[in-house]
C-alpha cells in the first residue's frame, strides 16, 4: 500500500539525487492539446516519440497516455518502452510528474507538490489543470513510492536545479511570482525546499530567460552538470534580447560558492536561433480563450542547456542549426563518459520547454 507520510524528506533522510546519479528509469507524458501543439499534435508526438526512443536505449521509459490516445501512442512508441494509461491535460513531466527523492538505504520517496499550469488564473497557460495535479499521486501508486504531500507550496520540477549535495538553484522570477505563492515568503520558500528536498543552500538567480511562458524556469538558464560545476546558455552578442539577462546571471554565478563552499565551475553554452512559426503554422493551432498564445510573432526559446541526463548519456536538443554541432563537441568535452545523443525537437520548443521538461528521472 502506498502512504502518505506524516513528516518531512529531510527529517526523514531522504534527499533529491542530482540527475547525473543512475536512474531506474525516465516518466514523459504524451503531448496531446491543440491549443497548444499545432496540426494535431502530430508533430510533437514524432518528437516526443523520438525523445522516448533514445532515452530507451540507456533506461527504461514509461509514457503516460490518456485513453483516448492509447493506441496511437501504442502505435508510434518504441516496443520496448511501457506505455501506460493515466489522463493529464498536458504533457510536461519534468513539471506535472513528481519529484523522486531517496536515502542512502537506497528507498524512493516521492515529493507531491501542488501544480497550477505555470500561474493558475493569473497569467498561467491553460485551465483546467484538474487531471494533471493526479499524476503524481497515480506515478507514485504504479511504483508503490510512499509520498508527502506538498501542497502548501506550488512548484514544477523546471523552477530548480539541484546538485544532490545540497544545492539547489532557482529564480526569484518563477517561486516568488505572484501567481505562484503568494501567501508564501522568500524565507518561507526556502524553509520548504530546504525541508522538502534537503538542501542546505537556495542560490536565487533574479530572472530566467526573457519571454520564457513558465515565468522564467531555470532549466532554460543552467543545468548541473556535476558538483560544483554547472553549464549555462549563453550568446557573445550584446544585441541578442537574452545578452542582459545571461550576463547577469554568470556575475552572479561566479560570485557564488555552493552547499559545500565550492565555487562554480561555468560552462557558456551558445544559443542557436531562437524559434519563430510560421503563419501557416500557428494556424494549425487550436484557438481558445483559456490558453496561451502561439502567434508567428512569439519567439520560442532554443537552447541546449534543457537537456536530459539519463544512464551514461546526455539527450541533447538539436534545432537543424549549425551551433549543434558546435554543442555536440561542447557536451563531449563537460561529459567524457557519456554518449551525447542530438535529437531534433524543434516541435517540443514551440510548446514552450525540450527535452528536461518533458522527462522525469526515478532514480535508483
Ligand atoms: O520545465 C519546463 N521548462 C516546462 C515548460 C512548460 C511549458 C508549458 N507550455
Amino acid at each position: 500500500m502506498v502512504s502518505t507520510i506524516n513528516s518531512t524528506p529531510k527529517k526523514d533522510g531522504f534527499r533529491m539525487p542530482g540527475e547525473y546519479e543512475q536512474h531506474e528509469g525516465t516518466w514523459m507524458l504524451w503531448p496531446t492539446r491543440t491549443d497548444t501543439w499545432r496540426a494535431g499534435a502530430k508533430p510533437a508526438q514524432k518528437a516526443y516519440a523520438e525523445v522516448a526512443k533514445a532515452i530507451s536505449q540507456f533506461e527504461p521509459v514509461t509514457v503516460c497516455v490518456g485513453r483516448e490516445q492509447f493506441e496511437n501512442a501504442r502505435a508510434l512508441l518504441e516496443d520496448e518502452i511501457r506505455v501506460v494509461e493515466i489522463s493529464s491535460n498536458d504533457a510536461w513531466m519534468r513539471d506535472i510528474g513528481p519529484t523522486f527523492i531517496k536515502n542512502d538505504k537506497g528507498e524512493v520517496r516521492g515529493v507531491d507538490w501542488a501544480f497550477n499550469a505555470w500561474g493558475g488564473l493569473d497569467e498561467g497557460l491553460y485551465f483546467p489543470w484538474n487531471q494533471d495535479t493526479l499524476v503524481k499521486r497515480k506515478v507514485l501508486e504504479i511504483e508503490k513510492i510512499d509520498r508527502y504531500d506538498a501542497s502548501d507550496i506550488v512548484l514544477e520540477g523546471g523552477a530548480i536545479a539541484v546538485d544532490g549535495e545540497g544545492t539547489l538553484i532557482t529564480t526569484e522570477e518563477c517561486i516568488l511570482n505572484k501567481n505562484r505563492n503568494p501567501h508564501l515568503s522568500k524565507e518561507d520558500i526556502e524553509e520548504k525546499l530546504s525541508e522538502y528536498l534537503s538542501m542546505d543552500k537556495i542560490v536565487w538567480l533574479k530572472n530566467g530567460l526573457l519571454g520564457d511562458e513558465t515565468d522564467g524556469h531555470v532549466d532554460e538558464v543552467l543545468f548541473f552538470v556535476g558538483p560544483g560545476e554547472v553549464a549555462i546558455s549563453w550568446t557573445d552578442d550584446p544585441n541578442h534580447p537574452q545578452y542582459q539577462v545571461l550576463q547577469t546571471v554568470y556575475e552572479q554565478l561566479i560570485n557564488e560558492t555552493d552547499a559545500k563552499g565550492r565555487k562554480f565551475k561555468i560552462h557558456k553554452i551558445h544559443l542557436p536561433e531562437q524559434i519563430k512559426l510560421s503563419e501557416e503554422e500557428s494556424k494549425e493551432i487550436d484557438f481558445d480563450v483559456n490558453s496561451y498564445e502561439r502567434s508567428s510573432e512569439s519567439t520560442f526559446i532554443a537552447t541546449y542547456i534543457n537537456c536530459y541526463l539519463c544512464n551514461g548519456a546526455v539527450i541533447i536538443p538539436a534545432f537543424n542549426d549549425p551551433q549543434d554541432e558546435v554543442a555536440v563537441e561542447k557536451f563531449k568535452e563537460m561529459f567524457p563518459d557519456r554518449k551525447i545523443v542530438p535529437v531534433y525537437t524543434r516541435e517540443v520548443s514551440v510548446g514552450g520547454g525540450n527535452i528536461h521538461c518533458i522527462t522525469q528521472q526515478q532514480p535508483k
